[in-house]
């Protein structure tokens, strides 16, 4: 976006990252609601279900000198697509793994993606576990604190957030990007460089839809 660009090249000491950053969990629990909650502030009751993958975009401001930007698969959750997700996550520097607090088979699920992603994904990859649908906690099955059990034993982050209230959404991304290599110099250049080379290869929208 030019804002980026031109705040980049206004302060000298200013800081761009990108990053790419993969959702996964099981179908239903809330991820392309998540997604549409932190990048479009928004929450549909009817949301149709993810084809395949869906790419959208978001940038946040860390510090008035800090601006990360992340490149969001929010994958489908349907058997059909598993095989595909390693698609997605291979190259991702963050993953969010998604299960919904009132539904217990979804916790498993989302221990299967951890286990997948610690034995496939990059070995430096963030992993974040989320709890969604905090506004439904007079339902829960699952205790915020046999999650951060979960967690904290893999040695990953764990979140809880409502996509549809817009509880900790926020909080829960700048949390991730904090845990990113930021200072890493040749990081940015380099997402620089790529991101000329990404905005030539994709449609000028925000959001697309891969069924591939
Ligand atoms: N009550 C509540 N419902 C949610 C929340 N997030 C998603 N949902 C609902 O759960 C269903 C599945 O959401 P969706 O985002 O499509 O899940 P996905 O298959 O994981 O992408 C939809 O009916 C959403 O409206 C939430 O935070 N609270
Ligand atoms: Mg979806």
């Amino acid at each position: 976006m030019p804002s980026e660009i031109s705040s980049q090249s206004s302060t000298p000491e200013a800081r761009f990252s990108q990053f790419k950053l993969v959702l996964l969990g099981e179908s239903a629990v809330g991820k392309s609601s998540i997604v549409h909650r932190f990048v479009k502030d928004s929450f549909t009751d009817l949301r149709e279900s993810t084809i395949g993958a869906a790419f959208l975009t978001q940038t946040i401001q860390l510090d008035p000198n800090t601006t990360v930007k992340f490149e969001i698969w929010d994958t489908a959750g349907q058997e059909r697509y598993r095989s595909l997700a390693s698609m997605y996550y291979r190259n991702a520097q963050a993953a969010l793994v998604v299960f919904d607090i009132t539904q217990e088979s979804s916790l498993e699920k989302a221990k299967y993606w951890v286990k997948e992603l610690q034995k496939q994904a990059n070995s430096n990859i963030v992993i974040t576990l989320v709890g969604n649908k905090l506004d439904l906690s007079e339902e829960r099955k699952i205790s915020e604190d046999e999650a951060l059990a979960y967690a904290n034993e893999l040695n990953i982050m764990y979140c809880e957030v409502s996509a549809k209230s817009g509880q900790n959404i926020k909080d829960c991304f700048r949390d991730v990007a904090l845990k990113l290599p930021l200072d890493n110099k040749s990081n940015s250049q380099n997402q620089r460089r790529n991101k000329t080379v990404d905005l030539s290869k994709r449609p000028n929208t925000n959001e697309q839809q891969c069924a591939c």
